[in-house]
């Protein structure tokens, strides 16, 4: 097997301009710089998130603060654009007319990459299929590198020199990126999601349609037909009468499932709600795909807790549950939350809706909210979408949101966070907004 300094000569020897200096920016300077290539990296912020770490490494760094210009896009044969950027700015577009490669970390590490690659993309449940296709590899004593959108950059990951490679990828991930050929690749749902960054519903899809592009083989959702790509897909299903290989079975109770041999009962698993069931019978096409053994796989998911502000148990505070739902941050996850509980809720929820048809979620709410406590900048937004399902109220900020809930709550209801929005308005991001809920919800319990 090579390493990765030889491996680095499968990139051309160019100029490179990185656009951005966030997780993706650093990851790919660091790469750029300690291979040897030219490199430049510019950042609209004076003071990104890794400079002091990119600086530590790399003294000498041509850093350039402020828009993309002219200046360096001249300069540069090879523009590796970060994921929060639009690689459709003007000057980008300019840019590509002018013949300039335009492409991301991903793109990069899909030329380098010397094993397998598992790719795992959808609007929900990215993460924890992500994180358990990476358990059930690991489960089965095979050694394993997961990253991605979920956290690592891509290129990070390849030091690890694993045997397979499990990336979540984002929409924005996957636009810029061309080369790569997953073993397996899986589009989960669809729901709409980011509607501030594309023209529309469609050109979204779009772009996570492109995980399918020269895979070896398709995991797709029967129950979501915008997630098929053909004949030849592997499935998976929630309906018992379905024909999806991997599916929800019904025999008293439920058991996931091959065709019609039960491999795990859900009441084994340690994480609740539908969408999970759904979220592991994914994961055991993807596993079985890859040729995880059926031991292994089954093993994993009865392991398998869930991850941190995702459906999170907080506190049982005088009969009232307190769940923690921070990355519910679209209507599609918070709609698939609600319908996940067993007990009436009271929902928080609000933050930037980031464009995306609200009422999507008006049923769910209607069949199990008994009131909703509404923040963050589209407040006002998801009020008129909501108006005359439940109870709606307005609350100024997180901390009034869960002393109000703790005023209304009676015994036996759950609370939940499930914003279906972004938190840039109120946090710096979703983790942070959980902790915040979660730290607010412990003082009550302390009290
Ligand atoms: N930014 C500027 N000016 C710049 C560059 C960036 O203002 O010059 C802003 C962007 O608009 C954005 C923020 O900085 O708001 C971060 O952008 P980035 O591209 O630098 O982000 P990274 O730190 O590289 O993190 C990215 C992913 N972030 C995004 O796609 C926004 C991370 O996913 C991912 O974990 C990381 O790469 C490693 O692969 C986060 C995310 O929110 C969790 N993803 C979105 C989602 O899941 O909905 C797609
Ligand atoms: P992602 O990485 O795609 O954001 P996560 O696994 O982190 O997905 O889950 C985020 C939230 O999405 C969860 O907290 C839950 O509210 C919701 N969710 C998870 N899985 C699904 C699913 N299969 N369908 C719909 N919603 C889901």
């Amino acid at each position: 097997m090579l390493n990765v300094k030889q491996q680095s000569t499968a990139l051309a020897d160019v100029n490179y301009l990185v656009v951005g200096l966030g997780l993706s920016g650093y990851s790919v300077a660091i790469f750029l710089l300690e291979h040897g290539y030219r490199c430049r990296v510019q950042d609209t912020r004076e003071q990104p998130p890794c400079l002091g770490q990119l600086k530590a490494r790399f003294e000498q760094v041509d850093f350039h603060c402020g828009e993309i210009n002219a200046e360096l896009t001249g300069w540069a044969d090879a523009i590796v654009v970060s994921p929060g950027l639009s690689a459709r700015q003007p000057q980008l577009i300019q840019a590509a007319e002018q013949g300039k490669a335009i492409l991301g970390d991903v793109e990069l590490f899909a030329r380098l990459a010397d094993a397998p690659v598992v790719a795992i993309t959808g609007s929900n449940g990215k993460s924890t299929v992500t994180t358990l296709v990476g358990a059930m590899i690991a489960r089965d004593n095979r050694k394993v590198a997961v990253g991605g959108n979920i956290g690592t950059p891509a290129l990070e990951l390849l030091e690890q020199k694993p045997e397979f490679y499990v990336l979540e990828l984002s929409s924005y991930q996957l636009e810029t990126t061309t080369s790569l050929a997953p073993r397996v690749a899986a589009l989960l749902n669809l729901c709409e999601d980011h509607l501030d960054r594309y023209d529309d519903y469609a050109d979204y899809i779009d772009a996570k349609r492109r995980i399918y592009r020269n895979a070896g083989l398709c995991v797709s959702n029967l129950d979501d037909v915008l997630t098929h790509h053909d004949d030849n897909d592997l499935r998976f299903s929630l309906d018992p009468s379905s024909v999806a290989q991997f599916r929800l079975l019904e025999d008293g109770g439920f058991a996931l499932g091959r065709g019609d041999e039960a491999w795990i009962s859900v009441d084994e698993l340690k994480v609740s709600g539908r969408h999970n069931w759904a979220n592991c019978l994914a994961a055991m096409a993807i596993a079985d795909g890859l040729g995880i053994s059926r031991e292994a796989i089954v093993e994993a998911m009865r392991e398998f807790g869930g991850i941190p502000h995702r459906s999170q148990w907080v506190a049982e505070i005088d009969g009232v549950e307190w769940i923690n739902d921070s990355k519910a941050t679209n209507v599609g996850a918070a709609k698939a939350s609600i319908e996940g509980r067993e007990r009436p809720v009271i929902l928080i929820a609000g933050g930037q809706s980031k464009g995306a048809d609200m009422s999507v979620m008006t049923d769910a709410i209607r069949a199990r909210v008994k009131r909703v406590l509404l923040l963050g900048e589209d407040a006002g937004r998801l009020q008129q979408a909501w108006q005359g399902a439940c109870e709606i109220e307005r609350v100024g900020d997180m901390a009034a949101a869960v002393r109000r809930a703790r005023e209304v709550a009676v015994s036996g209801d759950c609370v939940l966070l499930a914003p279906a929005c972004a938190s840039f308005d109120m946090y710096d991001k979703f983790e942070r907004r959980g902790e915040h809920f979660m730290q607010l919800v412990r003082e009550l319990a302390d009290d």
